[in-house]
Parts: C-alpha cells; structure tokens; sequence
C-alpha cells in the first residue's frame, strides 16, 4: 500500500506499507547484495543506522548460496536476520553487469556465471521463482538494462521485449503468490521502465507497462554513463506518466545531489552502491561536502567525521583514530566508514522528509544540492 500524504511542486512525501512494515517515503534503500552489506555489516547494525528497507540480489543469492538454500532456511528475513522490508532485484541489471558469454533471447539469457563459469538460463519466470523463493517483499520485473551509448534501434527492440518480458512476469508472480507453501504471498511486483536515452521509447515504454498492473515502477537504465543532466532530463520526460498513486524507483541513483534532484522529480524510492563503495574507499559524507579520510590533514583531527552526525563511528571515534585504522589497513576502518556514510544516506533522506513535512524542501534543496556535491 502506498500513500502521497503531502507534495511540494513535483516531491512528494508517502507512506509505504509491506508485509514487512512501513517505510517512510522518500527513502534510500540500503544495499545488502548477498544478504550482507560489504563491511561487515548485518542486519542488526542496519537498524542502528536507521535503515527501512534492506535491497538484495536475485542473481547472486541464486548463484550463493543458491535460492533453494535461503527457502530451505525460511527466506532471506530469517536467514539474515532482518525483519523489516525486503526489496530483491531482478537479475536483470546484474546479469548484464557481471555474466560473461551473455546470449538475450526472447525466452531469457543465457549466461556464464562470474563465480564459476556455469552456464545458467534466467528468464522472466526463473526471476519471478527465485524472488519467489527469497520471500522479498518487493520483487523487481526482469528486465534488460542496454548499455550507454544504445542505438535507437536496439533500444527499440529491447524496450519492446523488456516489456513481454513483464507481462510474462506479472503472470508468473500471480501465480507464484497463490501457492500454499509460498514464502511471501503478500509479496508485490514492480514494473521497471527502459528505453535509454530516447524520450519517445521512454514515455511508450512507461504507457506501455502502466497498463501491467504493477504495485510500483522503476526508472532503470540510468547512471549507466550517460552524463547527469540527462538522467534528469529522461526523470522529467517519464514521471508525468507514472501513475500519481504508485510509488516511484530510481534504480542505482546515485549521489547526495542525485537524490535531492530525484525528490524534486517526483521519485519516491533511491538505492546505490556509493555510499558503502566510497566509504571502503576513504571517502566519507559531512554536510558540508565529503573528506578523504587517508589524507594527511587528519592525522591530528581530534573531530569526529561530522561533528552532527550519532552514527555508531561519530559518537566515539576521532578522524585522527579513522584515519589510522585506514592507513593500516584494520577492517574496523572499514566497518565504521560504511556505518557513517549509510547514516549519512538515511539521514539525508530522513531530512528531506523533514523538509517536505514542513514545506520547506526548495529551501533545503537550494542549501544543499549544490553543497553536497563538493569535496572538502
Ligand atoms: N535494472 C535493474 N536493476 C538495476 C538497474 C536497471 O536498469 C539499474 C540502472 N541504474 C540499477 N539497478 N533490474
Ligand atoms: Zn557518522
């Protein structure tokens, strides 16, 4: 169920409620790819971090531990502990990132997994199956994300059976619910929206697969190269066909700015890899811009990363401490930098909530959309 409690211009403020729970909209959905986020962090540290929904992968949790395994255990809340919101994705996207020897067909794809070279087949229906399996709460349609540049032509055609591809899906999740021994039969089904950066593919495509329906839909197949503005100008050329009263998935977006400039579009739910990438990386946020926590400056900085933030490594930990624990290569480093920088997320979006609560969100977008972009 989802509900708009409040917009302002295009942003909207909602509510969303799952087998699972209630998310508070907008929302950052934090990544945990194979039932784990990358830094050693659990599901019960995700609660501390003030995470509402928790993203896993179809396609890895099929290759490892297999999605019979995770079934066998009592789906992916059990087996990791989580007992809020799940979201899965399709495999879709992570087949044509990670497989290799990749063949689209009508049916499916086939490929070679990057673990072991096995040849797997998925398809709409092994998608719907496996997520099926899992017992997410949000199942994501099986799609193809084309690579940036496309051609119009191959764009065409792939947005074309992108969208077969759902129909095909939304019959098989149908079905998959309405078994006795199903994990999640309340789990729902998202649509997902290609077409590259062609407008006119992109708004057939959206009319196309609101007629499916679906409990929500997905932009996919951006912040895959293609430079920033036209992401945002492919947000603004959709959302006038996304239904008002479903929500609305950015999929992989993206950066602190990102986000803001999403919510200012319309786009009700955000995940990314960033945070916990650039946070095992050194590079952590502060609401003045991001540091690069190995740099020398540190060394005596007894502050903590950011003097606003009660994340489990600000409340205890110096930069000066951070910086060391990087520098020598401690994995606690790592831990304590992906804590933050998820704090840092679902705190920004817990900010803009603020904000559109109070109808004050051209305001906090104007301080720190540009802001949040600069490196310090
Ligand atoms: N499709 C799916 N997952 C995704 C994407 C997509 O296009 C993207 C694109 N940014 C991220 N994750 N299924
Ligand atoms: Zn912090």
């Amino acid at each position: 169920m989802f509900e708009v409690i409040k917009t302002e211009g295009r942003a909207r403020r909602g509510v969303f409620t799952c087998a699972h729970g209630t998310a508070q909209t907008p929302v950052f959905m934090n990544v945990g790819t194979q039932g784990a986020i990358k830094g050693a962090v659990s599901a019960h540290d995700l609660k501390d971090i003030g995470c509402q929904i928790e993203l896993s992968n179809t396609y890895h949790l099929h290759l490892r531990p297999g999605d019979d395994v995770v079934r066998e255990m009592g789906g992916l809340h059990r087996f990791m502990d989580w007992s809020g919101p799940i979201l899965t994705d399709s495999g879709g996207f992570q087949v044509f990132s990670l497989a290799s020897l990749r063949k689209i067909k009508e049916e499916g794809v086939y490929f070679s997994s990057h673990i072991d070279g096995r040849k797997i087949f998925m398809g709409p229906e092994e998608s719907m199956r496996i997520q099926s399996h899992l017992g997410s709460d949000i199942a994501m349609a099986f799609d193809e994300c084309v690579e940036n540049p496309a051609a119009y032509n191959y764009a065409k055609a792939s947005c074309e059976r992108t969208f077969r591809w759902l129909e095909r899906c939304k019959v098989e999740h149908d079905r998959l619910n309405t078994l006795p021994d199903t994990v999640n039969p309340q789990q729902m089904l998202f649509g997902i929206n290609q077409g590259a950066t062609f407008p006119d593919l992109r708004v057939w495509h959206m009319e196309e697969i609101k007629k499916i329906d679906c409990d929500g839909y997905a932009i996919g197949g951006l912040a895959v190269g293609e430079p920033t503005q036209v992401m945002y100008d492919i947000i603004d050329a959709v959302e006038p066909h996304m239904p008002a009263d479903k929500p609305r998935y950015l999929m992989g977006v993206g950066t602190p700015t990102n986000i803001i400039e999403g919510v200012a579009r319309g786009v009700d739910f955000f995940d990314c890899v960033m945070p916990a990438r650039n946070a095992r990386h050194g590079r952590l946020y502060t609401w003045e811009g991001s540091i690069n926590l190995k740099n020398e400056k540190y060394r005596l900085d007894d502050r903590p990363i950011d003097p606003t933030c009660d994340c489990p490594a600000c409340r205890s930990f110096s930069r000066a401490y951070l910086r060391h624990l990087f520098v020598a290569g401690e994995m606690l480093a790592m831990r304590l930098a992906v804590l933050h920088n998820l704090h840092f997320y679902n705190t920004l979006t817990q900010r803009i909530r603020a904000a559109l609560d109070a109808g004050t969100f051209a305001e906090f977008r104007a301080e720190y959309s540009e802001k949040l972009e600069r490196k310090i």
